[in-house]
């Protein structure tokens, strides 16, 4: 049934931080159709590939329907008590600040308020921090150095109506895809906008660039050090505005200590980007991880910061600072005083006043009175078993912290851990004394609060299977379980948000900017009703910008410029470690996959993890087109399929993070990266370690399809999921004895009819096995990388497929390449031979000719990349 007819629920999209409105229509046997809400701000109607496939990722397989202990089922009741029992007789023997939770900016705001109060008020420790010191943390100490507050002064329509725009380590086209649709309707609209790009690599975004200053990877601080000296000795200091800033002239004397070469760049790029800063006045500069996770990052916030604010651009429409927020509730994490070392509600854990004051409104028995342990503190106290009960929501540090085995074995070693997921099937759950399972997005009620401060509301639209609950009801049952009965007596997230924006007077009334009182008298009705709101809301406020009229939340009341100092990445590459390794994100995962990889479309477009090399740099290390490559640092290693490409500079490697112990064990990149932090911020340098890179020797490479799940083993594997079931590609230094033994096991089929084509002298095997004319599984062995049309392949199992065992596509259906468009699901060699028999030479002619493109738009980047080389190959013929 298509359920139309069935009512449309509004609520939002649970990935990036865009925070898209969705319309979703559930049709009441798990099955659930979604579409952008055009009445959303953020998107107006928009989606990404991610966004319009979620409802490929609700089904309730693999989902965790009860609690379990030391892996038994057991009941709620157990559970909890356990829960409550052990982090009660924990803090009473060892004192508060021996136990800890780690949350996610993927929580609800209702959750994490929940969460926060629970350990900063009543158990009186400040050992809560979030997976957002991976993501945010740098951009929240920067605006607090500069502005006072951790505010994010400008809103996504700046963005439009800005005539330069100038992304910093931000590959907006995958990773706020939304946005960047925006600003590239903006763009077509008004051709003389100009967009750079600065990125170490060439990304999909680069496709938008005017200009795209590919820096040496960490040395942004010395690039806009150069522009803030630019801006001085080109006149265009905005000198009333600066009457409002302290630090202009310590900023402006470290600045014009020149390290420019540092970049890498040459000049004249460097002036091209210099000469377009200086004369646009309407000027955007959007950041994200590329300046966020680095040793330098808080500085490299504030470098870009000084910018704007000698320049006063800044909270006007079309000019400011913007940081993009990862995590559909990284901003709300923020406000609600998710990280260790804030309080709530933009009030400060260092000032007593503040405390009192939140204490009093909580009446609780206690406040945390100094910062707690940051991530990586947190993990390594949990390593030495100073934290003796801890409790992991929302979030998989086994494979995302840095340093991930070293993780992965401190919780092991915890005395008490709590992990509370959707799934038990994570690097992390597996560690869990006590599993507890969690309701989903779309199964639960509450609000987020994206990049531009807008806080929407998520609603349930189907029922939680099982016994799973919803977080701030299982934090509140806790609280209570622990003895707090008042304080927790939360029934409805509409009570945990009243009491949460009456809080945020408090704040006001200390003058901070987070203020949202205006709703806290909203009735059930209206919060069930909420539209997506601006903060702040006020009686005399609401939303709109901030700073444009000088005024900010320090002290004095004047915003601040730092002098800051270019340092390098804290390692060192040499003889040793040649290359360094940076690492981020593809366009169709988000982070360890536990609900994109359920969707087959979201898993054809990468579906295996690679290393990005440049071709000299192959050439040199001994690396063919897609051989494995081993790549070792001083903390750990990973088995990668070698990706050739000049889209990375010499000298750097580039890696994506989806891939888990489910997926790609031997990928698990966070097991190379370091633990080292920005001393700032504490968060980690995620893209800048120094690695040797080496080929991984494989005896025997392998590529196989199957309708049901595999249990591959082998030293390399990647699994994906397919429309029609599974496919893995395998490796590994010594061949097993027979093929076929090794086969059945793989796919778990000891009797099937099987079909062998062998040939033992040249290492090569084929195996297909059969029932009642179907195919269930295909193995395809190689000395070198297997080379057999996987997209034709993908599309067998289940079929009545014949001859399989070639591994090409019969000559009357042409192999479509690796998929670019998901939601049409259309390959690249499908593109690239439509670009040159029908001429095409505009995206939207292939969206005219193949629909490519024309849906979610996420693609459109990689089709206008085919359609250069489709004119390139046409050029050479
Ligand atoms: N598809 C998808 N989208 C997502 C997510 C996802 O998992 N998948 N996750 C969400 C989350 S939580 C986040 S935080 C955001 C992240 O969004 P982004 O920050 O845009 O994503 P990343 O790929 O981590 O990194 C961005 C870029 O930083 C560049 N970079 C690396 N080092 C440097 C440097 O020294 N200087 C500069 N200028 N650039 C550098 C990298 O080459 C990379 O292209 O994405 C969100 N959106
Ligand atoms: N090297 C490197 N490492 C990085 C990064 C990088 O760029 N490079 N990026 C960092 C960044 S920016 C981020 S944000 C992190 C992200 O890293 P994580 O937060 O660790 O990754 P996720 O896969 O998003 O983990 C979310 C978990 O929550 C579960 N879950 C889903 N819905 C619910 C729910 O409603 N309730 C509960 N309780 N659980 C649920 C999911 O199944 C999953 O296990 O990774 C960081 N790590
Ligand atoms: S841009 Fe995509 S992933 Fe981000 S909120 Fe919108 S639909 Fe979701
Ligand atoms: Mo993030």
């Amino acid at each position: 049934m298509d359920g139309a007819g069935l009512p449309e629920t509004r609520s939002t999209c649970p990935y990036c931080g865009v925070g898209c409105g969705v319309l979703l229509r559930a049709d009441g046997q798990g099955g659930l159709m979604v579409r952008g809400d055009p009445d959303h701000p953020a998107n107006k109607g928009r989606l990404c590939s991610k966004g319009l496939a979620l409802g490929e990722t609700v089904s309730t397989r693999g989902r965790l329907l009860s609690p379990s202990i030391n892996g038994q089922a057991a009941d709620w009741d157990t559970a909890l008590q356990t829960v409550a029992e052990r982090f009660s007789a924990t803090i009473r023997d060892h004192g508060p600040d021996s136990v800890a939770f780690y949350v996610s900016g993927q929580m609800l705001t209702e959750d994490y308020y929940v969460a926060n109060k629970l350990m900063k008020g009543f158990i009186g420790s400040a050992n809560i921090d979030t997976n957002s010191r991976l993501c945010m943390a740098s951009t929240v100490a920067g605006h607090r150095r500069a502005f006072g507050t951790d505010t994010v002064p400008g809103t996504y329509e700046d963005l439009e109506e800005a005539d330069l725009v100038v992304l910093v380590g931000s590959n907006l086209a995958w990773c706020h895809p939304v946005l960047y649709q925006r600003l590239a309707a903006a763009k077509q609209q008004r051709p003389e906008m100009k967009v750079v790009v600065v990125d170490p690599r060439r990304t999909a975004t680069c496709d938008l660039a005017d200009l795209h200053l590919q820096l040496r990877a960490g040395t942004d601080v010395a690039l806009f050090n150069g522009l803030l000296s630019a801006i001085y000795h080109g006149g265009v200091v905005d000198k009333a505005y600066v009457a409002n800033v302290d630090g202009f002239d310590a900023a402006l004397a470290a600045a014009s200590i020149d390290h420019m070469d540092e970049t890498g760049l040459n000049r004249r790029d460097i002036r091209a980007f210099f000469d377009l800063f200086l004369r646009t006045d309407r000027t955007v500069t959007v950041f994200s991880q590329g300046v966020n996770q680095s040793s330098a990052g808080a500085d490299k916030v504030n470098a870009i910061l000084n910018c704007h604010l000698a320049t006063g651009r800044i909270g006007l429409p079309g000019m400011g600072p913007f940081s993009v927020t990862g995590q559909p509730n990284a901003m709300g994490g923020r406000e609600v005083g998710g990280l260790a070392n804030m309080l709530a509600c933009h009030l400060d854990i260092e000032n007593a006043d503040h405390r009192q004051a939140v204490r009093g409104f909580w009446d609780s028995p206690a406040i945390a009175d100094h910062a707690g342990l940051k991530a990586v503190d947190m993990f390594r106290a949990v390593g030495r078993g100073e934290i003796k009960a801890l409790w992991v929501i929302h979030t998989n540090p086994a494979v995302t912290m840095p340093d991930a085995d070293a993780v992965r074995a401190a919780i092991k070693g915890c005395a008490f851990t709590v992990v509370s997921d959707i799934t038990g099937a994570t690097d992390t759950a597996r560690l869990a004394h006590v599993l507890l399972p969690a309701a989903a997005w779309g199964e639960k009620d509450g609000t987020v609060t994206n990049s531009d401060r807008t806080i929407s509301r998520q609603r349930a639209v189907m029922p939680a299977p099982g016994q799973a609950r919803a977080d701030w009801s299982i934090l509140a049952e806790v609280g209570r379980r622990m003895g707090w009965h008042k304080a927790f007596d939360f029934e409805t997230p509409a009570e945990i948000f009243r009491e949460y924006a009456a809080l945020s007077h408090i704040a006001g009334q200390f003058d901070r900017d987070f203020d949202i009182s205006g709703l806290s008298g909203i009735s059930d009705q209206d919060y069930e009703a909420l539209a997506p709101t601006r903060w702040p809301v006020t009686k005399t406020r609401q939303g709109g910008r901030f700073f444009a009229d000088g005024s900010f939340y320090s002290p004095n009341g004047k915003a601040q410029m730092l002098a800051l100092q270019y340092r390098p990445p804290a390692a060192r590459t040499g003889p040793r470690f040649p290359f360094r390794l940076n690492t981020g994100r593809i366009r169709d995962q988000w982070h360890t996959m536990t609900r994109t990889a359920l969707s087959p479309r979201l898993s054809a477009h990468l579906a295996e993890p690679f290393l990005e090399i440049h071709p000299d740099d192959a050439a040199r290390t001994g690396l063919g087109p897609a051989s494995l490559v081993q790549v070792t640092s001083p903390v750990g290693s990973a088995i990668l399929r070698t990706l050739i490409t000049d889209r990375v500079r010499p000298g750097e490697v580039f890696a994506p993070i989806h891939w888990t112990s489910d997926t790609a064990p031997s990928a698990r990149i966070d097991a190379v990266v370091p633990d080292v932090v920005d001393p700032v911020s504490g968060q980690p340098e995620s893209k800048a370690a120094v690695v040797a890179l080496a080929p991984f020797l494989a005896g025997w490479y392998g590529f196989a399809v199957s309708a049901a799940p595999m249990s591959p083993s082998s030293d390399y594997w990647a699994l994906a999921r397919t429309p029609g079931g599974w496919r893995a590609e395998l490796a590994a230094s010594g061949a097993p004895q027979d093929w076929e033994t090794y086969a059945r096991v793989l796919f778990d089929l000891p009797e099937a009819a099987v079909q062998i084509v062998e040939d033992a002298g040249r290492g090569l095997a084929r195996l297909a096995f059969h029932h009642d004319g179907r195919l269930l599984a295909a193995l395809f062995v190689a000395p070198e990388p297997v080379a057999v049309m996987r997209d034709y392949l993908v599309t067998l199992p289940g079929n009545a497929a014949e001859a399989v065992l070639t591994g090409q596509s019969p000559a009357d259906m042409p192999d479509p390449g690796p998929i670019v468009c998901s939601c049409f699901g259309v390959g690249m060699n499908t593109i690239l031979t439509a670009i040159e028999s029908q001429v095409l030479t505009t995206v939207d002619q292939i969206g005219v000719a193949l629909q490519a493109g024309t849906n979610c738009g996420s693609c459109r980047p990689e089709l206008t990349a085919l359609l250069a080389r489709g004119q390139v190959r046409e050029a050479a013929e």
